[in-house]
């Protein structure tokens, strides 16, 4: 099964936005909230090539970007078989 990761804040409607289109798609994710961690969020930015906005979502290791870019996904039918379009990384 793919790994997905989606580092979140709370009250962050792009975070909500990008968890409903998972849940739809029936993608599993790991939830990384980064609310209060200033440690996870450095971590992340590095993982997302500076990229500090949330959320942040990686598929197999493979920085993907924010909802925005998860719905270009979806709209080109990417997320349908997670390991055979994102291969481990
Ligand atoms: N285009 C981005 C927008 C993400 C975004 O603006 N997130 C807000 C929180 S909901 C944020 O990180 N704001 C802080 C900032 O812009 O530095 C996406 O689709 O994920």
């Amino acid at each position: 099964m793919a790994k997905v990761e989606i580092y979140t804040t709370f009250l962050c409607g792009y975070c909500s936005n990008a968890k409903n289109l998972l849940n739809k798609k029936g993608i599993n994710y790991n939830e990384i909230d980064v609310s209060y961690n200033l440690e996870e969020r450095k971590i992340m930015e590095n993982r997302a090539s500076g990229k500090s906005t949330v959320p942040q979502i990686f598929i197999n290791g493979n920085s993907i970007g924010g909802f925005d870019e998860l719905v270009e996904l979806n709209n080109q039918s990417l997320l349908e078989d997670l390991d055979a379009n994102f291969l481990e990384k």
